[in-house]
């Protein structure tokens, strides 16, 4: 008898162990590994899957056992046989769970710690996110963009900020993801290794346009990053972060046409990510298209003419929503960002559209 649970046990080992290897080594169902770290967090969670369908097979079969095994049988209306404790029992299940805990906990810290190593020759990519889009900044090259691109092979140190809310920067092919927290920066480190084109998405509910704050990232070679780089320079006007907001004293204002002001004001608050405006070089369509703005603010609202209308749509973009968009879905925080003189510039601007 005894011989005879101890051989059941070995063979329920050996099939067990069958099965959750066969699990380990087949699921598939991650997207493409395109970064040196998504192959080493593909085998962490291979290994994690196959443990887990063990345990659970194991704990699920006893279940049913004893579902089956010991249910109230017809005409059996005597009471169970009690028992009070199992010391071996004990100790089975407290031992295995704390070395399979164990293992995993340290199996998951080599992973973490081998992950985030950083190189000498990292490239810097600032990712800045704001409801509802993504910007990269690359700083050595004075550019600025909505698409990610990136070299083969070569290290990225991404500093993830935020305009505004919290957002979670997340490229599901790198196997990388990381928050966007306001008043911080937040480093990720990871190495494209794969050519091809990622999608890349904003992992934290940060308002009614979360579900379209995607982009893309494009890992290529050396040489098309380079040129793509060059074709990039001045798409976007970069803000000059020393100039904290403000605009020059009124004397030069007046030195620089108005209009160019204006434009320039629209691009460096990124208006143009969501509004067309061709004279600015806003492409957005995100929000309404701005191309003659200057008429249809008279329209929109009859107690309101069009200047004090544009203030507001820009300060207090819910009190007027233009219809067939949704309220919350243009930054709130403009009111605090932009000084009183660039707006009176930005909407005499937008009123001679
Ligand atoms: C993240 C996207 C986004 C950004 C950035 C953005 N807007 Fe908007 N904007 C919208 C959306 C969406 C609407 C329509 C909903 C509403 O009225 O609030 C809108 C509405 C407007 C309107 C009213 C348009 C109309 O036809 O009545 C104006 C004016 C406007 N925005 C100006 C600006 C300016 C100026 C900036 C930059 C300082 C800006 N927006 C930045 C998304 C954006
Ligand atoms: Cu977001």
């Amino acid at each position: 008898m005894k011989e005879r649970s101890i051989l059941a046990l070995v063979i329920i080992t050996l099939v067990m162990l069958a099965i959750g290897y066969l699990v380990a080594i087949n699921v598939d169902v991650m997207p493409v590994a395109a970064s040196s770290r998504a192959l080493l967090v593909d085998d962490l969670a291979r290994i994690l899957f196959g443990l887990a369908t063990v345990v659970f097979i194991i704990v699920q079969g006893a279940l049913i056992y004893a579902v089956v095994r010991f249910r109230k049988r017809k005409g059996d209306n005597s009471d169970a046989i009690q028992y009070r404790g199992n010391n071996t029992l004990e100790l089975i299940w407290t031992v295995i769970p704390a070395i399979l805990v164990t293992f995993i906990g340290i199996y998951s810290f080599r992973v973490l710690s081998e992950i985030e190593v950083h190189s000498d020759d990292e490239m810097v990519v600032e990712v800045i996110g704001q409801q509802f889009i993504w910007q990269f900044r690359y700083p050595s090259y004075d550019v600025r963009t909505q698409e990610l691109h990136l070299p083969v092979g070569q290290q990225v140190r991404f500093e993830i900020t935020t305009l505004d809310v919290i957002h979670s920067f997340w490229v599901p092919a790198f196997r990388a993801k990381r928050d966007a927290t306001p008043g911080q920066v937040s480093e990720l480190v990871i190495t494209p290794t794969e050519l091809g084109s990622y999608p890349i998405r904003c992992a934290e509910l940060c308002g009614v346009g979360h579900s379209v704050m995607n982009s893309l990232v494009t890992v290529e070679s050396e040489e098309d990053f380079l040129k793509w780089i060059a074709e990039q320079s001045g798409v976007l006007p970069t803000p000059d972060l020393e100039e904290t907001g403000s605009i020059p004293a009124e004397t030069e204002i007046a030195a620089e046409p108005a209009q160019l002001v204006g434009s320039s004001i629209f691009g460096r608050y990124d208006c143009g990510v969501c509004h067309v405006l061709d004279d600015a070089g806003g492409f957005g369509h995100v929000g309404p298209t701005l191309e003659g703005i200057g008429e249809t603010a008279a329209a929109r609202e009859p107690a309101v003419d069009a200047r004090a209308y544009l203030l507001k749509s820009i300060t207090r973009p819910d009190a007027f929503v233009v219809a067939g968009y949704s309220a919350g879905s243009m930054p709130q925080n403009y009111e605090d960002r932009i000084s009183s003189e660039e707006l009176e510039v930005l909407v005499d601007y937008l009123l001679t559209q």
